[in-house]
């Protein structure tokens, strides 16, 4: 458990603003619990072992009226005006960056619509955001209810199939964090992850401009795209630049770029990706995309090293 409490997925260790108040809040109410239960457990021992003897009725009853109803009302309504008040400063937007997450069965789709007007930018299963700026995240779902929760960031909020829900981040440092799926959603929710990272303002817009470009993939991997366009993929899959436009699957124009492959289960590297396409059923069960078994080792190893090269 205490292994648990460190690294790149703890509210114990916030990285923005929102975590920060959670676990305020947190703290406020283990603190509380502590005292509560010292008493709850001194007044059994008190009872049982101290002063074992009946009380008088009428002792008992103003024990039951002030311990019992007076004390939890008054506890429990200060923390709610407590929490009540924490929620406009946890939902204020600063106008900045917005970005349109959906979940999807088992992935993340991920859109960047900055605020200057520019065109938005396609990726999936990787977050990445300035420092020290509010970011609006519009969350939504095209099918199941999935839940999006960056525990060193913020709290979590629900994916909604036909709803749009909105979540504001502020993150403080920089670093790279970790995102999970925190609604169970299917056979492969719990291999629906993705690295969140946070980064200086100049390196994010590079980091953006760079996203905008179509692929650019040299001529030694034009036989890797021609296979790639030949099997079908870009029946599913986007490469920018490329006649591959599919929607069903994540976007690949950047795949060579992202931290890890298959929403943050397996390192970004040219076996995995084979593995991926070989066998992702075996991978990631139930997954809308089929296994590629039947390729030649050369073909799925063209396409791999072509993908590799999508940076
Ligand atoms: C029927 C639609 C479909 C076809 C055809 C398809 N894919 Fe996919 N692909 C998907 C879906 C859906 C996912 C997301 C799976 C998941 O993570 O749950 C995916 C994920 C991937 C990923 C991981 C992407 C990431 O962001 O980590 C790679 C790489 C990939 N596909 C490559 C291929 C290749 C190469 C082909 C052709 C040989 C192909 N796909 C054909 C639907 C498809
Ligand atoms: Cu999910």
């Amino acid at each position: 458990m205490l292994a648990g409490c460190g690294g790149v997925q703890s509210a114990l260790q916030p990285a923005g603003q929102e975590a920060e108040t959670v676990l305020r809040l947190f703290l406020g109410m283990l603190a509380g619990a502590c005292v509560i239960w010292v008493a709850v457990f001194g007044t059994a021992v008190y009872a049982m072992r101290v002063s074992p003897q009946p009380h008088r009725e009428q002792t008992a009853k103003r024990f039951i009226f002030w311990g019992g109803i007076v004390f939890p009302v008054v506890t429990l309504a200060g923390l709610l005006t407590f929490g009540i008040a924490l929620m406009p400063e946890l939902r204020a937007h600063g106008g900045g960056l917005r970005v349109a997450v959906s979940g999807e069965q088992w992935w993340w789709r991920v859109t960047y619509e900055p605020s200057g007007g520019e065109a938005p930018v396609v990726s999936a299963n990787e977050l990445r955001l300035p420092v020290g700026e509010r970011v609006e995240l519009m969350l939504d779902s095209p099918d199941v209810i999935h839940s999006l929760w960056i525990p060193a960031l913020g709290g979590k909020l629900d994916m909604i199939p036909g709803r749009t829900t909105r979540l504001v981040l502020e993150p403080t440092r920089t670093g790279t964090f970790r995102g999970v799926c925190a609604e169970f959603c299917g056979e492969s929710h719990a291999l629906m992850a993705f690295p969140v990272v946070v980064m200086d303002r100049a390196g994010f817009d590079a980091w953006i401009e760079a996203r905008r470009e179509p692929a650019r993939a040299d001529a030694a991997d034009a036989a890797g795209e021609r296979l790639f366009l030949q099997a079908g993929c870009g029946g599913c899959h986007s490469v920018r630049g490329t006649e591959a436009r599919g929607v069903i699957g994540p976007d690949l124009t950047h795949v060579g770029s992202r931290l890890s492959l298959g929403a943050g289960i397996l390192p970004n590297d040219r076996s995995s990706l084979i593995r991926f396409i070989r066998n992702v059923e075996a991978i990631k069960p139930g997954a809308l995309m089929p296994s590629f078994a039947m390729l030649p080792d050369a073909e799925v190893a063209a396409i791999a090293r072509y993908l590799e090269g999508l940076e």
